[in-house]
């Protein structure tokens, strides 16, 4: 039965063609997942070096809060008036603890060092 023969044959031929197709898309979809990981992993990569700066970014921020707060704090102890004799540092009074130094009891002593520059009127 050669007709038979030559049929399989022929069979044969046409799904070991389509095999071959079947291998080489096989082939070309493992090629472009692995570019795909590849991609992956640069993605990831980028994303962690993302992620420390900004956990930089973020100790930097900190520490410049930390550092407005302390000034917030210096102003606002400085524009206080301590001792109640109705003048705060900012406003010249050269000892905050005590009421009995201000400007118009003692003096305008600009730079504190006890000496009046400014006179009592
Ligand atoms: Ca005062
Ligand atoms: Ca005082
Ligand atoms: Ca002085």
């Amino acid at each position: 039965m050669p007709a038979l023969r030559d049929h399989l044959l022929a069979l044969i031929d046409a799904v070991n063609s389509r095999v071959d197709r079947l291998v080489r898309r096989v082939h070309a979809i493992e090629t472009r997942l692995d570019d795909v990981e590849d991609d992956l992993g640069d993605a990831e990569s980028r994303l962690a070096d993302a992620e420390a700066r900004l956990d930089m970014a973020e100790g930097r921020l900190d520490n410049v809060e930390a550092v407005v707060a302390g000034l917030v704090q210096q102003a606002a102890d400085r524009a206080s008036d301590d001792d109640g004799d109705g003048y705060s540092e900012l406003q010249n009074d050269c000892d905050d603890a005590d009421p009995a130094v201000n400007p118009p009891a003692t003096g305008l002593d600009l730079n504190c060092d006890g000496t009046a520059e400014v006179p009592i009127p």
